[in-house]
């Protein structure tokens, strides 16, 4: 197949009025009946339609009446070309379908005995030929028909018509979507299902339906979720004025998907992973982020449905402002300030573990991509939480207020449209009067932007002036960058930890200190030039400069804070983002000197915490465990060190043996120093009664049982009797799951018994069997003939997407000193695997394919298994497309 680049795009020839489906379902044959009226577009010259198939098989083909013939139209890969058509159209197409046989999940297919489609971005091409590109709006009726017993309930976008019986055991449901909308937003779920159901009262007073659909037997699993719909219709109405405009919304849980959810409109198909928790089964972080995908794809019913991309590299238009919208909801349903900043930091360990890797590689490409082989490749990192960071700069720069006033012109002038990111830029823009041109770049150039700031003090002249200067390395395809329009928020800390008044030299005065407005403590300095001065006036001693306050901008920062200073940071910094992290730089700079160490005369990571005197950061970490003032979320996260891929990140080259032994090294000389403070926090944070999953109460949560991991680094008997009585004694998965993971990772007695049990207790539960495989794939002690031995076990299958990632992703993403083995036997697994899955499931496969972007970094003889690996799937006969990309790119 071809490359598609985005300067090719061209309007459609035929817009298509009116979509009539009638599907007839059946396992083995599904027969699909479709009538499209269409329009021609008078803007084009065009007589030919095009319509979309993939591995499709066409019965019949009729237009304004007539049967085509194969002479009427040319089959084009796969796709329908039918030249000279009038200006108005009808046409009926006929195509069978085979959705047991479709173990790619996209398109229509099975799970469990039921039927599920799933359609973004091209798989309702697998379900008829039609001008399947989002820039092809249309309003559709849906007839479902089926064995009345083995698929009671049928559902589709919109609202319910009409239902009855059929005679022969077959009944039919008749739904119709007010809404004009592209085929990637269509939906049909049918089968054994039930709902958790509620009648809604919008702030309009408008009541609406909404359901909470899944298997039989999970209903004690869907309040959460329910929950979660409800506080996100809420906060769309306040935040942004944005009101449901269906009087019905379902979710639906379905075990078997590529993605975590998918907004069709009116029927979100959800990953069950993202839908189903009570205490038993679910942790707080299952907890955070049902509530955060409910909330992001109920979001997208504003931004993606009623107003949709144009074209498939536009799609951060949609996903980035709807990741920064849930994003800000779960922010708003924290409340407290501590519990803001730790979903902040969450957002950013996210952006810097695997966007910055993403953006430095082979498949380093802008927020808006220039080009690609597979669009399923591109729902990557870089388009959703970098796009969310470019959305987050609008804020930044723009205000609250000013945010709005983008946002109501956007809905103003773009409802109902496919639009493109430039219309939405240019809605910030006009909204408020600002010029956003260069801001552009943040959707054109890839890369990561460094920025390196410098501060001059003259105590004379009581001025600072600090030097900001940026660069971006080149990108695959972009070899010089333009500089970047770079909010810096910073704030200048005095002697006694204090905020000092800011007053910018030049600064008009509404936005610096005048005499009579209140003092500014952080300003957004706002850097569009390679190097750029600020001048701060009437500074009466030498400050520490707070930098990149609350992460303003997606770049990487540095200045040459010395470790006191970092320490100093850690105690003081007003913005909780930077106090944290401080503590992360003055960690990573330890870590990277025992790295060193461990390296250079590879001997036991033991050795490396004797050779840096980490004394600094182990007090600032004891203050901070102490510091009964901060939340205990907000604890946790800054006693968390960075992840190994942050530290393998910040080297020139990765030794992956190495950044382990010295970071388990850091860990328990923590452990040694810290015990008392650990063993006091442990005590202080158990809670007594119910378990409930607020922010509060998770924090606790949090800190005890960072508390257990640090005391589990000591491998001593006290240690195994904790972990073994919480694991006997917990009432919720969130503590059952941290004293299995404190018992794996030990020499602890009862390690073995503890995962049998574990297994035998939660087998019927899926999501809880994946914990269990992923637990043990990202333990220590696992290697790859430990993971290729769980492989055989009964309860795992390549063909479950959240089973494969459960064990094999979690394995070659999330153990990489077990991975990258010195012997290459990772690399060679990591192949097979990608192989086998290629077959079942492309967009899976291609994921996976993706572990070894980095193999440039490593040293040389692990660069030859992994290029080796990479051949071979290379090599490998009727590679999808999906795979083909990331290899073929991995390996230019
Ligand atoms: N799963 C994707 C999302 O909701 C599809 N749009 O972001
Ligand atoms: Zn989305």
């Amino acid at each position: 197949a071809p490359t598609i680049y985005r300067e090719q795009y061209t309007p459609p020839a035929y817009f298509v009025d009116t979509v009539d489906m009638g599907f007839d379902l059946d396992q083995v044959t599904t027969r699909v009946a479709t009538r499209i009226k269409l329009t021609r577009n008078d803007a084009t010259d065009d007589h030919t339609i095009i319509l979309f198939g993939d591995e499709l098989k066409l019965v019949s083909l009729t237009m304004n009446g007539t049967l085509l013939g194969k002479r009427d139209y040319e089959l084009v890969d796969g796709n329908l070309h039918i030249p000279g058509a009038p200006d108005q159209v009808t046409l009926d197409i006929e195509t069978v379908l085979a959705p047991s046989q479709n173990t790619s999940l996209m398109g229509l297919y099975v799970s469990s005995g039921n039927f599920f489609t799933q359609c973004e971005a091209e798989g309702f091409r697998k379900i008829t030929f039609f001008p399947d590109r989002p820039d092809v709006m249309a309003k559709y009726t849906v007839m479902l028909r089926a064995d009345k017993a083995a698929y009671p309930v049928l559902l589709s976008n919109g609202n319910l018509i009409e239902e009855g019986d059929l005679g022969d055991g077959r009944h039919y449901a008749l739904w119709e979507d007010p809404f004009k909308k592209p085929s990637y937003l269509f939906a049909l779920v049918a089968g054994k299902l039930v709902c958790q159901e509620e009648t809604y009262r919008l702030q309009s007073g408008r009541d609406v339906q909404l359901q909470v659909w899944v298997e039989p037997g999970n209903l004690d699993k869907t309040q959460h979720a329910m929950d979660s719909l409800k506080n996100s219709i809420r906060w769309d109405e306040k935040r942004f004025g944005l009101e449901l405009d269906l009087d019905r919304f379902m979710i639906v849980a379905v075990g078997d998907f590529n993605m975590g959810a998918m907004e069709n409109k009116g029927l979100n198909i959800f990953n069950t992973k993202f839908v189903l928790a009570n205490p038993r089964i679910a942790t707080d972080i299952d907890y955070a982020n049902i509530e955060a995908v409910v909330g992001h794809e109920y979001f997208h019913n504003w931004t993606g449905n009623r107003v949709t991309c144009r074209d498939w590299f536009q799609l951060s238009l949609k996903e980035g402002l709807t990741v920064f919208r849930d994003q800000e909801f779960s922010a708003d349903l924290i409340g407290s300030t501590s519990g803001r900043a730790v979903k902040r930091i969450d957002d950013v360990r996210v952006l810097r573990q695997n966007q910055f890797p993403e953006d430095a590689g082979p498949m380093a490409h802008s927020v808006r991509p220039d080009s690609y082989l597979e669009i399923n490749n591109f729902y990557t990192v870089t388009i959703y939480e970098k796009g969310a960071e470019v959305v987050r700069m609008y804020q930044t720069l723009l205000g609250r207020d000013g945010f709005r006033k983008g946002m109501d012109l956007y809905f103003a002038r773009h409802d109902g449209q496919a639009v493109t990111c430039n219309d939405f830029r240019a809605a910030m823009a006009d909204a408020n009067g600002r010029d956003l041109t260069q801001f552009e770049r943040w959707y054109s150039q890839a890369g990561t932007p460094a920025v390196t700031a410098r501060m001059d003090y003259d105590a004379a002249a009581k001025t600072v002036t600090l030097t900001l200067a940026q660069t971006c390395a080149p990108s695959p395809g972009q070899e010089d960058k333009l500089p970047f329009a770079i909010p810096v928020a910073v704030g200048l800390l005095d002697n006694a930890g204090k905020d000092m008044a800011l007053v910018l030299q030049g600064a008009p005065a509404e936005r610096t200190n005048s005499k009579r407005s209140k003092p500014v403590h952080s300003l957004v300095l706002e850097l569009t030039e390679a190097e750029q001065s600020f001048i701060f006036t009437g500074v009466t001693e030498k400050p520490v400069p707070s930098l990149l306050r609350d992460f303003s901008a997606p770049v990487v920062l540095t200045f040459d804070y010395s470790d006191t200073e970092l320490a100093f940071l850690m105690g003081h910094d007003s913005d909780a983002f930077n106090r944290w992290e401080a503590g992360q730089r003055l960690a990573t700079r330890y870590l990277l000197a025992m790295v060193g160490t461990v390296s250079a005369d590879k001997t036991a990571d033991q050795t490396a915490a004797a050779t840096v005197d980490a004394t600094l950061l182990i007090e600032a970490l004891r203050t901070t465990l102490t510091d009964q003032s901060l939340g205990q979320s907000y604890r946790e996260v800054i006693l968390t060190l960075p992840s190994e891929t942050m530290i393998a990140e910040a080297l020139p080259v990765i030794a992956p043996q190495a950044i382990h032994g010295a970071r388990q090294a850091l860990r328990r000389a923590l452990a040694q120093a810290l015990q008392p403070e650990f063993i006091a926090a442990y005590s202080a944070n158990r809670i007594d009664g119910a378990y409930q999953p607020d922010a509060e109460s998770a924090g606790k949560r949090a800190l005890k049982n960072v508390a257990l991991s640090y005391l589990a680094e000591l491998d001593d008997a006290p240690v195994h009797t904790l972990a073994q009585l919480q694991y006997d004694s917990a009432d919720n998965m969130t503590d059952r799951l941290a004293a299995l993971g404190a018992l794996v990772n030990t020499s602890a007695p009862g390690r073995q018994a503890a995962l049998a049990s574990f297994y035998s207790e939660f087998e019927a539960e899926p999501l809880v069997i994946d914990k269990w495989f992923t637990l043990q794939a990202m333990a220590r002690s696992t290697d790859v003939a430990t993971v290729r031995e769980l492989m055989r076990h009964p309860a795992f299958t390549l063909k479950n997407p959240n089973r494969a990632r459960s064990l094999i992703f979690s394995f070659c993403n999330g153990n990489p000193s077990q991975f990258h083995a010195i012997d290459g036997s990772g690399h060679a697994f990591w192949a097979e695997q990608v192989i086998a899955l290629n077959s079942i499931n492309p967009q899976v496969a291609a994921r996976l394919a993706r572990s070894l972007d980095r193999w440039r970094k490593y040293p040389p003889a692990q660069q030859a298994s992994m290029q080796e690996a990479l051949r071979k799937v290379a090599d490998t006969a009727a590679l999808s497309n999906d795979v083909l990309e990331v290899i073929t790119k991995a390996l230019t």
